[in-house]
């Protein structure tokens, strides 16, 4: 039987929009116009787009089945989405329309826009590029599917209270999220704990605690094209609604708690970025949906393949870092004990399908299970561990002979303490490819965590450097640049990046490098209404602004800024007659929880802030403002009105970094070590247009080996000797003088692993050169302008290609 469907109102002028959201908002949410309120009207705006993807969604998804293309699947434990409304409009070409439909239904599209919640189901860059990623491939018209969790509480909501940081829960699917379709036919069962039992050559896994995952899709629009992806999230459902027999004995709570206990796995999303927790929720919340995306992959392919022989050949499956890596032995469990595939089978078919991106070197973020909790968790799993172990050591102990250091230290079990699982070593012996996400941590990482496995198999190991969709980063959150753009190149960069080297042939034109620096200024103004509005302080879009945003971590050295800052106070103060060149310092980015120090350097800043911005003898010669709650949002409002970018970690610390080309794409300067993709963007821009200061990962790596030693700078260095003075002296902690003792002390006494003080005096420096070529207004805005055009090359498009040719051998689906 085949059904036809016609949309209703196919049609996208102003008056069936118009038309098409009023009936949404009457026959789907159910308001009486009179009474609705705007969050009827945004979730009626958003039923009324959604119904124009559908069509293509589905056309996409019978020509993926039809020409039985290779599907790749991106498994990460975070998306970070954002808003969703405004990417839609601009990936159909339906913005002007929609806001004009609104307009005329009496509705202010801004307003409605900034109610829509950021699903933040993610920490940060991580997250963040798992979002550009999807974006790119729709785009690109690549079959690609996301899998993940659907969180009920994504990334806490920061408050900051006399300074300090307060978490609030992000219950973010409160108003309803009409987005997504819930498919209660679509869930899988996910088993837990239980024992094995071996039958012949046949081990059964029996007696478990299940729980199931329910799929919930949304549509991902690619950028004008008919082609669209889904991105598939698993919501937590038990198994036994109540536990009956308890609910008989009439202990009716216990009987619910156990139903909210096997829920809780979907829960809340951890908010810990880059430390390795060690949780057994974590592990059940990797298990999770690592299983129930495998079943439902297997599920996929065998509607129209009748046994595994093709799989590896149809399948590609990316491992977004270690989170997802028990798919890997998920895969082999269901190949060996569902369908009876010898283990040689089995195990040619993982090593094709999965392929692993590594994050970062930094040892305390490398994921270790205890083989003890495994053995309780998932005991079939941590049996198929062991046996890859064993054979991957007896086919390595075969081609080196009496290495038996070498054996302890690939082996997937780390024997030095409580016996672990290291994961990271199981996703490099199960995957073709392996690559790091800029040139500088490929490098490294060959050379470090992966030195004796890139020898093993050299030809394993690859780069992907990172990018970012041009589409939301400077179409979405800077209309104004990119109407300038468009004015000048035309409309199409948005899907070739690359013609933005084009600008560079109007550089000699005033008009188009005065509409730059407007097109700056206003996203000045804005960010500067949004401080007044939501923080009462008043900052002057006419001084530069100084921007550093992301997670507070020490590796990120928010630390070396705020003794920049510190430095600038102190020569103000001393010389307040002096023509200084008026700066904003901006901070924003949320602590870890438990994260002590990052949270004293929140606390640090707005002390910091408190006094500068209220000393007369200042004025507005320095301001530093802290803006709570960091996202994707406020990014989208944030970086376009940068003028200097801050991308200051220790060299050697920061991967990539994806924030850093979010500032220059927008036409911002980078004050950057040569750390992660700083040392790309500095090959694209020009070394003339980018402030490179601070030690090389070398000089880092041989500072350390001579033993580092603080003091030096701290005699040395009279200016840095009295700016750790000032902070130690409770100076800018007037109620606790103690309160920044320890960071002096971290800094000055304890050798700090991230060698601020090595690097104070060339960043200084380096900011003084920031304000010289700032007061040269064409010399500052041509620069910018470099930056702009030399960013092409870090359009996630360009990321996806290579992906697609050189790790998942994927192709577009033809439409
Ligand atoms: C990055 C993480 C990360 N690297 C553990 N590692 C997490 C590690 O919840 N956890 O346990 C969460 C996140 N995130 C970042 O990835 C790098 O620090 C950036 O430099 C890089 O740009 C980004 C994307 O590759």
């Amino acid at each position: 039987m085949t059904v036809t469907f016609v949309h209703d109102s196919p049609n996208t002028d102003v008056a069936s929009l118009k038309r098409s959201i009023a009936n949404k908002l009457v026959f789907a949410i159910g308001k009486d116009p009179i009474s609705a309120q705007p969050r009827d009207w945004l979730n009626a705006s958003f039923l009324a787009v959604r119904d124009r993807l559908i069509e293509r969604w589905m056309r996409t998804t019978r020509a993926q089945y039809s020409q039985d293309v290779k599907r790749v699947y991106y498994l990460s434990m975070e998306f970070l989405i954002g808003r969703a409304l405004t990417n839609a409009l601009l990936a159909l070409g339906l913005y002007d329309e929609v806001r004009g439909a609104l307009d005329e239904l009496g509705m202010d599209y801004n307003e409605l826009v900034e109610l829509e919640p950021d699903a933040a189901l993610g920490n940060g860059g991580l997250g963040r590029l798992a979002a550009c990623f999807l974006d790119s491939m729709a785009t690109l018209g690549l079959p690609g599917y996301g899998y993940g969790i659907r969180y009920d509480y994504g990334m806490f909501k920061q408050r900051i209270i006399d300074g300090n940081q307060i978490e609030a829960p992000d219950y973010w699917l409160a108003n309803g999220y009409p987005w997504e379709f819930e498919r209660f036919e679509v869930q899988y069962l996910v088993r837990f704990g239980g024992h094995l039992q071996l039958e012949g050559s046949r081990t059964r896994w029996l007696q478990t605690q299940d729980v199931f995952a329910v799929a919930h899709d949304q549509i991902i629009p690619g950028y004008d094209t008919t082609a669209t992806n889904t991105l598939r999230l698993w919501s937590a459902r038990s198994s036994n609604e109540i536990n009956l027999s308890k609910f008989n004995q009439g202990d009716y709570f216990a009987a619910v708690e156990e139903k909210n206990l096997s829920e809780n796995v979907s829960r809340v999303l951890y908010p810990d970025d880059s430390t390795y927790s060690g949780k057994e929720l974590r592990l059940r919340q990797e298990y999770f949906f690592t299983s129930a995306s495998l079943q439902d992959i297997i599920r996929r392919y065998r509607q129209t393949h009748e046994n595994f022989t093709r799989f590896a050949e149809k399948t590609s499956i990316h491992l977004n870092d270690t989170h997802p890596v028990l798919a890997i032995p998920e895969l082999m469990r269901i190949l060996i004990d569902d369908f009876d595939i010898k283990w040689d089978d089995a195990w040619a078919t993982t090593q094709k399908v999965f392929s692993y991106t590594n994050h970062t070197l930094m040892q305390e973020a490398l994921e270790t299970w205890p083989v003890e909790l495994m053995n309780r968790v998932l005991p079939r799993h941590m049996k198929l561990i062991f046996e890859i172990n064993e054979r991957f050591l007896d086919d390595t102990r075969e081609q080196h002979k009496d290495d038996v250091d070498l054996i302890r230290r690939i082996s997937l079990i780390d024997e030095s303490g409580e016996r672990r699982v290291r994961m990271a070593w199981l996703a490099v012996v199960a995957s073709h490819k392996i690559n790091g996400v800029s040139q500088l941590h490929s490098d490294l990482m060959v050379q470090s965590i992966f030195a004796d496995f890139a020898k093993l198999f050299p030809d394993r190991f690859c780069n992907m450097t990172n990018g970012i969709t041009p589409r939301r980063w400077l179409a979405q959150a800077n209309p104004a640049l990119a109407g300038v753009i468009d004015h000048y190149i035309g409309k199409t960069w948005r899907g070739n990046l690359d013609e933005l080297a084009e600008l560079k042939q109007h550089m000699d034109f005033p008009a188009f490098i005065d509409a730059v620096a407007e097109a700056k200024f206003a996203n000045k103004q804005r960010l500067a209404q949004y401080i007044a509005r939501k923080m009462g302080g008043v900052v002057d879009p006419h001084a530069l602004f100084d921007v550093q945003v992301k997670r507070i971590h020490e590796y990120k050295r928010q630390l070396l800024n705020v003794l920049h800052v510190i430095t600038r106070y102190n020569r103000i103060i001393k010389h307040p007659e002096k023509d200084w060149q008026p700066r904003v310092v901006i901070f924003a980015g949320k602590a870890a929880s438990a994260y002590k120090m990052a949270k004293l350097v929140i606390k640090l800043i707005n002390d910091v802030g408190r006094k500068i911005n209220n000393d007369p003898a200042i004025g507005d010669k320095l301001k530093v403002v802290f803006i709570p709650n960091y996202g994707v949002s406020l990014a989208e409002l944030i970086i376009p009105a940068a003028d200097l970018s801050e991308q200051i970690s220790l060299a050697g610390t920061e991967a990539s970094g994806t924030g850093n080309m979010k500032f220059a794409l927008n036409g911002a300067l980078t004050m950057g070590t040569l750390d992660g993709a700083n040392v790309e963007m500095r090959d694209h821009v020009g070394p003339d247009n980018i402030f490179i200061f601070g030690n090389t990962t070398e000089q880092v790596e041989a500072l350390r080996k001579k033993g580092y030693n603080p003091r030096e700078f701290y005699d040395h260095d009279t200016e840095l000797h009295e700016v750790l003075n000032l902070l130690a002296s409770g100076h800018f902690s007037p109620d606790d003088p103690e309160r920044y003792r320890m960071v002096f002390d971290v800094l000055v006494n304890w050798g700090d692993h991230y060698q601020l003080l090595a690097d104070y005096r060339s960043y200084v420096d380096a900011q003084d050169k920031v304000d010289a070529l700032y007061r040269n207004k064409a010399a500052w805005q041509r620069a910018a302008v470099m930056n702009i055009a030399g960013m092409g090359y870090f359009s996630s498009d360009r990321t996806i290609r290579e992906y697609a040719e050189e790790i998942w051998n994927v192709q577009p689906v033809k439409l």
